[in-house]
Order: C-alpha cells, then sequence, then structure tokens
C-alpha cells in the first residue's frame, strides 16, 4: 500500500509530535533516528529540559540510548510551543471525567495550539486513542481559528490542510519494536488526508498500512482494547468462580489452553494502564444500548479490585495488628506507569482500613504523591518488606518478584493475585 503513494507529493521535512509522553517521545525519537528532523513539543517543562538534555522523563526499555544519540545528532529537540513544521502528530492524553464521559480536552488545546502554525499544504495525524467523530472535532477546532485555510471536515479533498487518524497501537515495554513492525491503521477524513498520513509513516514503519477513513480508524483502536478487555473480563471471572469452588485458577486456565481453539488469559488484580481500563468506556458513551458486554468487562474487570480487598482484609482479621506487604505498584509487570493501575487502587483501599502497609515497587524510588501522605504506608525494599510482613500480596509479577523463592513465604499469609507462585 506504501509504495502506491504519488510520488510528486513532497517529502517531510520537519515533523512535530505533541505531547513527548509514553507514545509520543519513542515516536519522536524513532523519526529523528531515521534522520527525519523532529520538534517534540510537551507543557511539562521539566520534561522537555530533560530530553534536551538527552535524557528521558519515562522507563521503557532502549528509549534513553535512541533519545540521547537523536538529541546528539541534532535530529530532536524540544520545546513547550509548536513551531511551522510539515507534519504533526498529536499524542496527548485522552481521560474520562466523571461518568465515564470522553476529556478531549487535550485534543482540543493541542489542535488550537497548532493552529496558529499551520500552513497549506500541512497534515495533522492524531494519535491518541480517541472516541469516534475526535478527527473531525480537531479539524472543526482549527478551522475556527484559521479562516484563512480550507479544512477537511468542510472542504473535502479541496482541503488545505490534511487531517488523519492513525492509532498507537504499542505495547509498552516493547515500544521501540512495536512502532517500527506493527501494522497501523490510517484513517483520513479525506483520502487524500489517508495517503499523505501513509506515506509519513511509511517513512519509519515496516509493518503494513491500513488505509481506511477517520472513523473507522478510531473505532477499531478502541474495538481492539475492548477485545482484550472482555477477554481478561473473563479470566478475572474465572479467578473468582474457581475460588468459590476451591479449583485453581492457574492450573485450570492452564489445562483449557491446551484445546486447540481456546487461549483463556492470565487473571489478575484488575485491569490498568491508560487503554483498556479507559478506552471501552468511550465505544460504551457512545452506544451505552449496544455496548452491554463491553461494560460488563469493565465492570468485572473493576470489582476484581475490590476482591483482592476483599480477601486481604479478611485475612487481616486473623491478626491484632498485621504488616501487610504489597508488592507492586505500576499497572503491569517491570515498568513504572502507574496511571490507572489497580495495584495503587488496592493499596489505596487498604490503606483507608488503617492497615499497616510496606509498598514495594522497583521501578520507582520513592511513593507516588497519592500515597505519601499516608501515615500507614511506607516505601519498603522487598527483602525488607518480606521480613517484616504477616501478609504478602502479589500485584505485580515484576521480574524480581518472581525471582522470591516460595519457602521464604512459608510462614505468611501470601494473596497471590498474578499466579507468580502457582504451583511452586
Ligand atoms: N492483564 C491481565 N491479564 C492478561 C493481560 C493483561 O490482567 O492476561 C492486565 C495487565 O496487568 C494490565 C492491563 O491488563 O493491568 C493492560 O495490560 P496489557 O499488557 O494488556 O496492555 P497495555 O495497556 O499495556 O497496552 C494495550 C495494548 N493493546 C492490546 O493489546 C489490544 C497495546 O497494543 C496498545 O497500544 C495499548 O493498550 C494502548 O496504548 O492502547
Amino acid at each position: 500500500m506504501k509504495k502506491s503513494i504519488s510520488a510528486k507529493t513532497p517529502a517531510f521535512q520537519r515533523v512535530a509530535v505533541l505531547g513527548l509522553g509514553y507514545v509520543g517521545l519513542p515516536m519522536a525519537a524513532i523519526m529523528a533516528a531515521r534522520g527525519i528532523e523532529v520538534i517534540g513539543v510537551d507543557v511539562n517543562k521539566a520534561a522537555v529540559e530533560k530530553i534536551n538534555a538527552g535524557g528521558i522523563h519515562i522507563v521503557e526499555p532502549g528509549l534513553d540510548i535512541v533519545v540521547r544519540g537523536a538529541v546528539a545528532a541534532g535530529n530532536l529537540r524540544a520545546t513547550d510551543a509548536p513551531e511551522t513544521a510539515d507534519a504533526f502528530i498529536i499524542a496527548v492524553p485522552t481521560p474520562f471525567k466523571e461518568g465515564y464521559v470522553p476529556d478531549l480536552k487535550y485534543c482540543e488545546a493541542a489542535a488550537r495550539a497548532i493552529a496558529p502554525v499551520l500552513k497549506a499544504g500541512d497534515l495533522v495525524v492524531l494519535e491518541s486513542t480517541s472516541p469516534v467523530g475526535t478527527s473531525e472535532a480537531i479539524s472543526r477546532w482549527m478551522a475556527e481559528m484559521r479562516t484563512d485555510l480550507k479544512f477537511p471536515h468542510e472542504h473535502g479533498e479541496s482541503a488545505d490542510i490534511m487531517v488523519a487518524h492513525s492509532p498507537e497501537r504499542i505495547l509498552p515495554g516493547r515500544v521501540l519494536i512495536e512502532l517500527v513492525t506493527n501494522d497501523r491503521i490510517i484513517g483520513g477524513i479525506t483520502h487524500r488526508c489517508s495517503a499523505r498520513a501513509a506515506e509519513l509513516y511509511s517513512m519509519f514503519v515496516e509493518g503494513q498500512l491500513h488505509l481506511t477513513n477517520a472513523r473507522t480508524a478510531e473505532l477499531t483502536k478502541l474495538s481492539e482494547n475492548s477485545y482484550r478487555d472482555v477477554n481478561i473480563a473473563f479470566a478475572n471471572e474465572l479467578s473468582m468462580v474457581c475460588e468459590k469452588l476451591g479449583v485453581d485458577v492457574w492450573e485450570l486456565i492452564r489445562l483449557a489452553n491446551c484445546h486447540p481453539r481456546v487461549n483463556v488469559l492470565q487473571p489478575g488484580p484488575g485491569v490498568g494502564g491508560h487503554c483498556i481500563a479507559v478506552d471501552p468506556w468511550f465505544i460504551v458513551h457512545s452506544a451505552p444500548e449496544e455496548a452491554k458486554l463491553i461494560r460488563a468487562a469493565r465492570e468485572i474487570n473493576d470489582h476484581k479490585s475490590e476482591h483482592v480487598v476483599d480477601r486481604v482484609r479478611h485475612a487481616a482479621e486473623r491478626f491484632r495488628a498485621p504488616v501487610v506487604a504489597c508488592l507492586g505498584l505500576s499497572y503491569k509487570a517491570d515498568i513504572d506507569d502507574l496511571r490507572e493501575s489497580p495495584s495503587m487502587h488496592i493499596v489505596k483501599q487498604l490503606a483507608a482500613t488503617g492497615l499497616a502497609i510496606l509498598a514495594v515497587e522497583p521501578n520507582i524510588d520513592e511513593l507516588p504523591k497519592d500515597l505519601a501522605g499516608l501515615a500507614n504506608v511506607k516505601y519498603a525494599e522487598l527483602d525488607d518488606a518480606i521480613a517484616q510482613a504477616d501478609i504478602v500480596v502479589l500485584l505485580v509479577d515484576h521480574k524480581e518478584f518472581k525471582r522470591i523463592p516460595k519457602s521464604e513465604l512459608l510462614a505468611r499469609i501470601v494473596v497471590d493475585t498474578r499466579g507468580v507462585w502457582a504451583g511452586a
């Protein structure tokens, strides 16, 4: 598909990436490493300074080397205000507000920040996972500020500015590989928008580029994450059924997965991260009557966290003043990302009951703000926490925890939400 793009269209000399977080920074660094001049834009001044000094403010394997190299070569520069470019990639957060209503304020702010520096022929790509219709909204917001330019939501193929959605699909922990090798969905508001965006991505993507329209691209991404959420919900529901019936869920799943057409995912303490725990709500919000299974999966996965809290509280009743070691705060293994982390939620809930908690998280150096103010929660090293604990709650399957032999835990009550010590 990439080969069919018109050779007449000029290449992109300069690309601006708005939002230098878990998606934007690796993207900016990879493009810069391919020799493209990249300007990274972020409102976080500390992050801007760190990147310009060749450093990074997030944990992602291999990213530090790529950023350092790109900055040293002069291809990557960070700033806090957009400058002129040929293409703008928006990679900002899309959270939800009260009642799971999508909050597009960062997308709107990015669109309005880009508008003053746009020139005819520019491309704007929304990478942030977004509700259906957001790319059109981006086009409208920019059009409000630039009445001298024609935008595709109104002028179709004769627009001066191209707008497309190309959702990121990278898995934290494997970002540098997946950014390049994953297939990409590219949905333009018009065909020309899709073609122009495909030309940009063909500069560094080795996977296939699948062209479609913006609304289909938006819903495709939401469907991918909802699919995973529904499947994890099945595993989490099974884990609670097994607990009730006295069956080992880890053995059950291993056995069920011997069937050639069965692949049950792994239960856990709930589902976290800024994607899978959020995106399904965008579908539910747009089609509440229709998206019954998607809603139920979200509720089951959220309920699993409450279930873990109840289990620990129940275990704590056996002691007069129990010490609870909570192993892991991030939303999944071997990363530092705490967004929507079920572990954080569980620790906060347990803390609210007054239990003494030792929180262990090898990927961060101190307690996050939400926990730092709580008198009964202390940051602890792994060995100290286990030595002092009456109850050990395994919340994240970090590599450091997998190394703990089960024999070290014999005198403690263990709540292993990830099956790390199952069968050990
Ligand atoms: N989890 C389980 N059991 C499993 C698998 C995952 O409980 O068997 C939990 C994890 O512990 C974590 C949550 O689910 O709390 C999400 O983790 P994940 O590894 O499934 O996904 P993310 O959120 O890190 O990344 C997802 C990916 N989407 C899909 O796999 C469909 C990634 O490709 C997307 O780019 C990313 O969301 C995103 O940014 O949307």
